[in-house]
């Protein structure tokens, strides 16, 4: 090994992988419920082109990216249901991507409907990946607090069925080291807890990736729909600064099924500061260069949390209520 760093195998010589490079948050625009899944892919191949031609080494595609915000809807029908589901990772849908992006030598997060079994039941989570630019899938998250309820609800203008249609994420907060660094990732709700994103930070993270589905109206407290932007860049740029990290957000924005979506994708420094922002609701690129080494700021002064974290007086976090 040639220096203290990660290495990259090359077979003849090992070489250390970079910690500045530029990265990307690949927003989308609203996605129809007839949208088959081959036209959303090929949305997300012009924004991988778009991320080669600005030499992008990681970019963070929304939560359940491949389809339509599907929880607004109760189905009686499993089958109908099961339609916004991946049984496999990658599949023939997705096989296009992650072709393209290991051609090109692009990580990238994306979120998606998982489908699986355990103990022979039907498992459902709400996941995310990070695939290296080898076109591995090294990480795997599956969202862990699932807002919205779990019945119909018919005084609402729109569902918000997660409770009903994923079960908690099993796989607690992992932190992986790929592309260079320590690499997280939270699902949407799970950015407004700071005990998420601390799980992340007490394990070094130097980047989280986070997609979001956020309904610009909040039915139960429809004052709160004009804060939904600002709660959204508040909840990413505090996470960032007191966790010292980059963070990535990605949203699926615009106006779907007549449901407004909020964009703000964005890219966050771990001086908490927003340094690239989505100008738009539809399927838009941002970009941005990152330094790795510059999460050091934050982790070895401010929130330095060997020198400045007190444990001991934090038992109420971890007790149930
Ligand atoms: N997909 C989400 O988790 N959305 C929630 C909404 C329901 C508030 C969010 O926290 O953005």
């Amino acid at each position: 090994m040639l220096s203290s760093g990660i290495t990259v195998h090359s077979g003849i010589r090992e070489l250390p992988m970079p910690r500045q490079f530029n990265v990307a948050s690949a927003q989308l625009g609203p996605i129809a419920r007839t949208e088959p899944r081959a036209s959303v892919v090929a949305r997300m191949l012009k924004l991988l082109h778009d991320c080669e031609r600005r030499d992008v080494r990681f970019v963070v595609f929304p939560e359940l990216a491949l389809t339509t915000f599907f929880p607004r809807w109760y189905f009686e029908d499993e089958a109908e249901l099961d339609s916004f589901y991946e049984r496999a990772m990658p599949n023939d849908d997705v096989a296009p991507l992650f072709e393209a992006a290991r051609n090109a030598g692009i990580g990238f997060h994306l979120g998606f409907a998982e489908l699986t079994e355990i103990e022979g039941r039907k498992a459902r989570f709400n996941t995310a990946i990070l695939v290296d630019p080898d076109g591995t899938i090294v990480h795997t998250y599956r969202k862990v607090h699932l807002p919205g309820h779990r019945e119909y609800e018919p005084q609402l203008p729109f569902q918000h069925l997660e409770k009903r249609y994923f079960e908690r994420g099993n796989l607690g907060f992992p932190v992986t080291e790929t592309m260079g660094g320590q690499f997280g990732t939270l699902i949407c709700n799970d950015r407004r807890w700071p005990e998420a994103f601390r799980m992340l930070g007490l394990q070094g993270v130097e980047l989280v990736a986070i997609g979001y589905n956020t309904p610009q109206h909040y039915p139960r407290v429809p004052a709160q729909d004009r804060l939904m932007d600002f709660h959204n860049h508040l909840s990413l740029q505090a996470g960032a600064y007191q966790n010292g990290t980059y963070v990535i957000g990605s949203a699926k924005a615009g106006l779907e099924e007549n449901c407004e979506l909020i964009g703000g994708s964005c890219i966050v420094a771990p001086t908490g500061e927003i340094v690239a922002l989505a100008a738009t609701r539809g399927d838009e690129l941002v970009t941005a260069p990152i330094d790795l080494d510059r999460c050091a700021e934050i982790k070895a002064h401010i929130f330095n949390f060997t020198l400045h974290r007190q444990p001991d007086m934090y038992d109420l976090l971890t007790k149930t209520m």
